[in-house]
């Protein structure tokens, strides 16, 4: 209950993710009696630049399993957080990442390391008697709710790549708020379900809960989500629009593409073809790596090319990481900021890359992982940072349920006026 508030225990476990491997949980006790907790996520498709997950290797759950980052947390992390204050999560981080001493946090891993400092958040807000998003905040106002970006179909490495684009997402930009920009969604959802399935060609879901159809090429894609949107009787554009995340990374390097589904390799200019040729035939508002996190020129090139009002948004390309946002800005790639903590490993990096991001004029969404848990971190993160918006994946499974439902009861929470409409901080969906 007061500043002076320490440390008292740590514990790792072993706890599973979204996709059935194992992921480290962190428990954080103080002496005044409070406690926090928090669970690594996981990405499939990892950028080049990310954190480093301690996996054990081996033949035991396909080699994922993370004993090895648990007893990191036991041993190492524990001696060296014991008796530190609370609340001096700067401290904490700044220890964890000397501790571990590799540029990636490949020692002690990644997904201990966050665990960890998600986790002291926690302890740090319950020791203060607050909710997360009011401890994070500290003295700055909070932000509203973010505005959801919220997947309907998957592909890429979520779905065995039977599309390319890895995420097909839709952005309520017309809701006059967060619980409504939800009842929107969950109308889009059920539309492409209707009509994925009178078509004969649902499969089920992918790893972060969209429909995984079975489309012969890309557009197929696009023309269903469109379809989907104005069946559910939203505008599209005005009032629902479309995000993708081509995570280009995950088909091609050096410049070179592969599109598997339309059965074509192409240079970095033809892929900028083929999506300049979508932002005009489709109401997309925000497009995520577009090119190679290796290809930073033709990543600016098409930033420029895009037309204006057009998010272009940098995961793989910048890694959450703040030296990396700065480059790529100075550069003119991308002109937004995917903000997900476990790429750079603690939240005071993240902090960093945020802040980053908000001194180049970038915008920031924050994060989850295609491998999630019931850990609602990154949802307070988003009202106490007043990052504007958040993507989580899809409208089912409870992985996600679990953010968009945190998000509806921090709704009720957050001060009058930061709980206001989002949209008038956007240019999108006007015509
Ligand atoms: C991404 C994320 C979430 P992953 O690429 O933005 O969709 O995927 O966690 O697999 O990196
Ligand atoms: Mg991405």
């Amino acid at each position: 209950m007061s500043m002076s508030d320490t440390i008292k225990t740590v514990v790792g476990r072993r706890v599973w993710d979204s996709r059935g491997r194992p992921t480290v949980e962190v428990e954080i006790r103080t002496a005044s009696g409070a406690s926090g907790r928090a669970i690594a996520p996981a990405g499939a498709s990892t950028g080049a630049g990310e954190a480093l997950d301690r996996r054990d290797g081996g033949t035991a759950f396909g080699g994922l399993d993370v004993t090895g980052a648990v007893a990191s947390v036991n041993g190492e992390i524990a001696a060296a957080l014991l008796g530190m204050a609370v609340d001096d999560q700067t401290g904490a981080d700044r220890s964890l990442i000397a501790l571990d001493d590799t540029p990636n946090k490949s020692r002690l891993g990644g997904n201990a390391i966050i665990a960890t400092s998600m986790a002291l958040a926690h302890a740090a807000a319950a020791s203060a008697g607050l909710p997360l998003w009011r401890h994070l905040a500290g003295d700055t106002p909070p932000g509203p709710l973010p505005l959801p970006e919220i997947q309907i179909l998957g592909g890429g490495a979520h779905a065995a790549r039977r599309v390319d684009v890895q995420d097909f997402m839709v952005i309520a930009v017309g809701a006059p708020d967060y619980p409504t920009a939800l009842d929107w969604t969950a109308d889009v959802y059920r539309a492409a379900g209707r009509i994925l399935a009178d078509a004969g060609r649902l499969q089920g879901v992918a790893d972060e809960g969209g429909f995984w159809p079975a489309f012969d090429s890309n557009e197929e894609a696009l023309d269903c989500l469109l379809r989907a949107i104005e069946a559910s009787g939203h505008a599209p554009g005005d009032e629902v629009a479309i995000a993708l995340d081509i995570a280009a990374s995950d088909f091609g390097s050096g410049g070179r593409y592969t599109l598997a589904r339309d059965g074509r390799e192409i240079d970095s200019d033809g892929l900028a073809d083929m999506l300049l040729g979508w932002l005009a035939r489709y109401p997309v508002v925000s497009i995520e790596d577009p090119m190679g996190e290796d290809d930073e020129a033709a990543f600016a090139r098409f930033t420029h090319a895009a037309p204006a009002g057009v998010q272009i948004v940098g995961d793989d390309l910048v890694t959450t990481n703040a030296a990396r946002i700065a480059h790529c800005a100075g550069i003119g790639a991308g002109n937004t900021a995917l903000i997900k903590p476990n790429q750079i490993g603690t939240l005071t990096e993240t902090r960093e890359a945020l802040d980053s991001a908000r001194e180049m004029g970038w915008g920031a969404i924050v994060s989850a992982r295609s491998g999630e848990t019931e850990d609602v971190t990154i949802v307070h993160l988003g009202v106490g940072w007043a990052i504007p918006q958040l993507k989580v994946g899809s409208f089912t499974r409870s992985e996600r349920m679990a953010k968009w439902n945190e998000g509806l009861r921090l709704a009720e929470q957050v001060p009058s006026g930061a709980a206001l409409p989002v949209r008038s901080a956007y240019p999108w969906g006007r015509s």
